[in-house]
């Protein structure tokens, strides 16, 4: 378990390429290629070790680039495929690596690949996708209809269907998250043969290895069976079918292939999305050791903690499930010799300081702080998200939705609040609130680079895609990033900074040590220890209750000296043992005999 490997020391930083940094003199407000390449100085800066970029590949994004048209080439908006060159060579120079966002459960429809398969039912590429017949029923007037091959839901729109009907050949393709990203055919060899011929592609360019987009879905049952009725039929007539292609059954032949045909060949790193997938041996099949397919995996269990049915509701949690998460996967790596990946945001999910802390004014930076503590003392391969550094938050609730929210799940969702639920107030507002608390928009607003027009992510003569938050003016990185001498608070990206770079310094307690939780019980303290193999002991204590709280340190631990906490300039002055009195949303590091 604790081979040290640079993989598992890495800390990852996702970039989202539409949001993250324009270039001076660009005419469009999205984010380039060569705004990455200009801000490697600031990664670098933070501690960051390599740059995973959201795909930058040819799209109509249709779904902001995980639609892809063209795997060895760059969309226009972000650039050349020279840029991509660039990008590579400035990271190596600099000692840092690319991973790149691999999008092979589905293309775009206008890959060519769709094109020639769409073309008739002789293609060659016919088999690559999935086609099936319409399934014939009766209508009320005795007419014939045509009908989906099954129930399945869309999974980015769960009013439609997860089928598409194509007029060309009269027949439907599967589209598990929207129309324009028709799902390969895996059981198709020669579709694998050209996955594995784009991925050699991009390592030969240099790029150091993959996050591979729900790779998970790649295998469909079989027989693609109805799906049980999960969502009230009268709202709904297509149903969640995930239970249907999460983890089919040649998932675990597929992704051993891969590996005997590529990934053994280069020394990556590789991080396979899985959500839906919870059961600890099915994930170890993916992550043990001595599994042979990927180095690790995200697992979705912490940010569907709010999660029912669909991820376009809510759910009620509290800590003890939280902590509960935390100490299962932290646990069942260590025992089973496997390997976690450390993450709370992504380009999915909700801020997590307005998701898990505080994001109020008052509390916010403590907020950002207590989560970074967690973060990074945490053991497997962390990743942050583009301005989760900053302590950046949700879209402000006063913004419109039909203005202002761009992604095509939340849109789905939204029309499909207002037409079935027109007449009652009270599900509007639900609806409302799912959005304001879950929609994948609020990761998306541009990067607060400084407190000039656009927060510096595009010249000021220029309209970004997307607004940016309002509360750039006061949140952004060359405010956090000034040193304010030692008497001075330390900003949530210094505190991200330090905590890195002690997480780098101890990599044998926080990376690879062993995990103890020590507060199973208690509703709003989560404290754990972390040990090395020689016995290097740190406790953790945080505090995620916006009051305070006491805590009482255990017999059987025996504090030296505070490391750190969120709180001022982190130097902290508490008790050795005993009752420690903890402030709202105080997180706190001690160094233990
Ligand atoms: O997301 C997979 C996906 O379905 C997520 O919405 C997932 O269900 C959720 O995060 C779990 O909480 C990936 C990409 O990250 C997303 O941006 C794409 O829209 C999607 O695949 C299709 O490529």
């Amino acid at each position: 378990y604790s081979i040290p490997q640079w993989w598992k020391e890495a800390v990852i930083y996702q970039v989202y390429p539409s949001s993250f940094q324009s270039h001076h003199g660009a005419t469009t407000g999205w984010g380039s290629i060569k705004g990455i390449t200009s801000r490697l100085d600031y990664l670098k800066a933070l501690g960051i070790n390599v740059v995973w970029s959201s795909p930058f590949f040819k799209s109509p994004q249709a779904d902001m680039g995980y639609d892809i048209a063209d795997y060895k080439d760059i969309t226009g908006r972000y650039g050349t495929l020279e840029d991509v060159d660039d990008l590579i060579s400035e990271l190596h120079k600099r000692n840092m690596k690319l991973v790149v966002d691999l999008v092979v459960n589905h293309t775009s429809d206008q890959h060519a690949w769709f094109q020639e398969s769409r073309s008739s039912k002789d293609s060659p590429k016919r088999d690559w996708y999935i086609w099936r017949k319409p399934k014939q029923s009766t209508g009320t007037g005795g007419e014939s209809l045509r009908e989906p091959p099954n129930n399945w839901a869309q999974i980015l729109g769960e009013a439609n269907s997860a089928w598409t009907y194509d007029s060309v050949t009269d027949e439907y393709y599967l589209s598990l998250f929207t129309p324009e990203q028709p799902d390969l055919n895996w059981e198709n060899p020669e579709v694998r043969a050209a996955v594995w011929d784009v991925m050699h592609f991009w390592l030969k360019r240099g790029a150091s290895g993959f996050r591979l987009d729900v790779i998970n879905l790649i295998s469909k049952a079989p027989d693609y069976p109805d799906a049980e009725i999960l969502l009230d039929p009268t709202d709904h007539k297509y149903q969640p079918a995930s239970k249907y292609y999460v983890n089919g059954p040649n998932l675990h032949d597929y992704l051993r292939e891969m590996h005997r045909e590529v990934l053994s060949k280069y020394d990556t790193i590789t991080v396979g999305e899985m959500p839906g997938v919870s059961d600890e041996n099915e994930i170890l099949k993916t992550v043990g050791a001595n599994a042979g397919e990927l180095r690790m995996i995200f697992i979705f269990d912490l940010v569907d903690i709010d999660k029912p049915t669909v991820r376009m509701a809510l759910k009620p949690w509290d800590l003890k499930e939280m902590k509960a998460i935390v100490t299962r996967w932290q646990r069942t790596m260590i025992e089973n010799n496997g390997w976690n990946s450390v993450f709370i945001e992504n380009h999915d999910n909700p801020r997590s300081v307005s998701r898990y802390a505080d994001d109020s004014d008052q509390y916010r930076h403590v907020g950002a702080k207590l989560l970074a503590l967690m973060q990074t003392t945490l053991g497997g391969t962390l990743f942050v998200y583009q301005g989760e550094e900053l302590g950046m938050r949700n879209l402000p609730k006063s913004w419109d939705i039909d203005e202002e929210y761009k992604d095509i799940e939340t849109i789905n969702y939204w029309n499909k609040v207002k037409k079935i639920y027109a007449d009652d107030a009270e599900r509007l507002q639900h609806g409302r609130a799912v959005i304001e608390m879950k929609a994948r928009d609020h990761a998306r607003t541009p990067m607060q680079w400084d407190a000039s027009p656009n927060a510096g992510f595009c010249d000021a003569d220029v309209t970004p895609w997307m607004r940016v938050n309002d509360d750039y003016r006061t949140i952004n990185a060359e405010a956090q990033m000034k040193d304010g001498g030692e008497s001075v608070d330390l900003t949530v990206w210094q505190f991200w900074q330090l905590a890195i770079q002690r997480r780098k310094e101890q990599a044998s307690a926080f990376v690879y040590g062993d995990f103890e939780e020590l507060t199973p019980q208690h509703p709003n303290v989560f404290a754990y220890l972390r040990t090395s193999t020689s016995g290097e002991k740190w406790l953790v204590v945080l505090n995620y209750f916006g009051r305070q709280v006491e805590w009482h340190i255990p017999r059987e631990v025996n504090v030296e000296s505070w490391a750190c906490g969120n709180y001022g300039n982190g130097q902290v002055s508490k008790p050795l043992r005993g009752m420690v009195p903890l402030k709202p949303w105080e997180g706190l590091l001690a160094k233990c005999a």
